[in-house]
C-alpha cells in the first residue's frame, strides 16, 4: 500500500492507546502461515479493528519466509506490520518497526542480550523502527520457554512479574511483554494488574487469548495492548472471531477509564 499513515509506529502506538484506550495486534507466524493466507488475515484483522500485524515464530522462521510474509500482507493493508522476531535470522528489511525482545527471564543471556547483539547492525542496516520490549515470559510459557531456555515465572507469584516488570521500567524498555506462551493459558488478569499498578510504560499482553471475556478481563486490569495469534489459525471466520476479540479489548478500555 503507498502512503503510509503513521510517521513514528511508536507514536502510532501511544496514540492509539490513548485515543481508544487500549489496542488489539494480531500475530502471524510465518511457520505456520502462508504469504496469500497471510495477506488475507491480515485484510479480515484490519476490518475487524486491529491495530497492527506482528510476524514472527519461535521455529522454523527465516529471513526470506518472513519477507514474503511482510510483502503480502503491505500489499493489502495499511497498518503498521512489526516483527516480532524468535531469533536475527527472523528481520525483515520491508517491515515498518521491529520488537526489539530481551527475555528477561531467560536463564540464557543469549536471549538476553546476545540475540540482540547479533541483531543491532542488521536492524540499523534496514533501517527499522525499534520498539524496545522487556519480555516476561509466565505460566505454561509454551515454545517460546524452551526455545528461549526460560523459567516461567509461576502464576501464583505474581509479585515477581511485577517486580521484573519494575525493573524492566528502570532499565528503560519503551513497553513490556507479558506472555502466557502461544496456545497456554493466558496470564491471569490478577497480575496483569499487579504489573499495572507497578508500571506506567505500555503493558503488552499475549499467550493463550481465546476470546472476548478474556481480552476484556485482561485489559480492565491493565493492558495497554492484547496480542492474539493461534486464534487465526483456528478460525473459520478470521475477521468474525477478530471482531469479538476487538469488542472485549474496547469495552475492557471503557470499564478501566469508567472505574
Ligand atoms: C505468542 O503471545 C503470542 O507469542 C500469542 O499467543 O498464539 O496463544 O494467541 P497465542
Amino acid at each position: 500500500m503507498e502512503g503510509k499513515k503513521w510517521s513514528s509506529v511508536r507514536d502510532y502506538i501511544l496514540e492509539g492507546i490513548k485515543k481508544h484506550g487500549a489496542l488489539h495486534m494480531t500475530l502471524i507466524d510465518p511457520d505456520k502461515t502462508g504469504p496469500e493466507e497471510a495477506a488475507e488475515i491480515g485484510k479480515a484483522a484490519h476490518r475487524a479493528g486491529t491495530s497492527a500485524i506482528m510476524v514472527g515464530g519461535s521455529i522454523g522462521v527465516s529471513e526470506s519466509m518472513t519477507d514474503d510474509i511482510v510483502l503480502s500482507i503491505k500489499r493489502e493493508v495499511d497498518i503498521p506490520v512489526i516483527l516480532f522476531p524468535g531469533s536475527p535470522t527472523a528481520l525483515s528489511r520491508h517491515a515498518d518497526a521491529v520488537w526489539f525482545i530481551s527475555v528477561l527471564n531467560s536463564q540464557n543471556p543469549y536471549f538476553i542480550t546476545g540475540a540482540q547483539m547479533q541483531g543491532a547492525f542488521i536492524v540499523k542496516k534496514y533501517g527499522l523502527e525499534v520498539l524496545s520490549l522487556g519480555y516476561i515470559i509466565v505460566g505454561v510459557g509454551g515454545a517460546v520457554s524452551i526455545v528461549s531456555y526460560t523459567r516461567p515465572l509461576p502464576f501464583n507469584k505474581p509479585e515477581i512479574v511485577a517486580a521484573y516488570a519494575l525493573a524492566a521500567e528502570y532499565i528503560g524498555f519503551s513497553f513490556i511483554y507479558l506472555e502466557g506462551g502461544s496456545g497456554g493459558k493466558p496470564v491471569p488478569a490478577e497480575t496483569v494488574a499487579l504489573v499495572r499498578k507497578a508500571v506506567k510504560v505500555p503493558l503488552v499482553v499475549g499467550g493463550g487469548i481465546r476470546d472476548a471475556k478474556t481480552a476484556y478481563k485482561l485489559v480492565k486490569a491493565g493492558a495497554d495492548i492484547i496480542v492474539t495469534g493461534t486464534i487465526v489459525e483456528e478460525a473459520d471466520d478470521v475477521e468474525e472471531k477478530l471482531r469479538e476479540i476487538v469488542d472485549g479489548v474496547r469495552r475492557g478500555a471503557e470499564d478501566r477509564l469508567r472505574r
